[in-house]
């Protein structure tokens, strides 16, 4: 047999190799890799479709753990019972009629807004600029939801112009309050519940020209 021939063969023979053997290992190998990459995102999906807390939420100094399930709306609350010292679970809310909480469209905090001690449940659907506050009622350990503001003329707060730039205590008199920056206009707002009337009173922070930080009530944001 000629060195020609032999190489030939041996050509045609690598290349009924590479075809039939290393090609499909290699595309199998791509196709693992999209499902392994599906596994994690379906993962993900499920991780996404509870939203979980901790504070004291009822108020007895003791940290407790919140639980929101999007797929059917309950909230849960692990809490120490006084009865038994043992910690429970106890159902203390149905959201499903307010939709999924945890979409992109909503944006959820937790923080003592009222200034009682107990830790407070606010959330925010920038489908209708709404803020409702979620407070734990002792007398039968349930959250009651109330409307406390509407900001739609804030426009999108969950835009890329607006930032929530975080919840905190910024007046110092114990109670919760929202600071908000658009990076559009420069403005920043302040939130704090007002307990006359239970509504998120918005103010303007701003500086005049001698560096003085100003807190300016605004009346009307819908
Ligand atoms: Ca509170
Ligand atoms: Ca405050």
């Amino acid at each position: 047999m000629s060195k020609i021939l032999t190489a030939s063969i041996v050509g045609a023979l690598s290349l009924i190799f590479l075809v039939s053997v290393i090609i499909p290992q290699f595309a199998n190998g791509q196709e693992d890799v999209h499902k392994t990459n599906e596994k994690q995102k379906a993962a993900l999906d499920q991780s996404n479709q509870h939203g979980i807390w901790t504070g004291n939420f009822t108020g007895d100094g003791s940290t407790d753990i919140l639980l929101y399930n999007n797929e059917n709306g309950k909230w849960w609350l692990q809490s120490q019972a006084a009865a038994n010292n043992e910690r429970q679970w106890s159902l203390i809310s149905n959201t499903s009629g307010f939709g999924n909480i945890l979409s992109n469209e909503h944006r959820i905090w937790t923080g003592d807004f009222t200034g009682d001690g107990r830790t407070d449940v606010l959330f925010h659907y920038v489908g209708d600029g709404h803020w409702w506050l979620g407070l734990l009622a002792a007398s039968n350990n349930q959250l009651q939801w109330s409307l406390i503001s509407t900001t739609s003329g804030f426009g999108n707060i969950l835009s890329n112009e607006h930032r929530i730039w975080t919840t905190d205590d910024f007046t110092g008199d114990g109670s919760t309050d929202v600071l908000l920056h658009n990076t559009e206009n420069g403005k920043w707002w302040l939130g704090s519940l007002a307990a006359s009337n239970n509504q998120l009173q918005w103010s303007i922070i701003s500086l005049d020209a001698n560096n003085q930080l100003h807190v300016s009530p605004i009346s009307n944001t819908s």
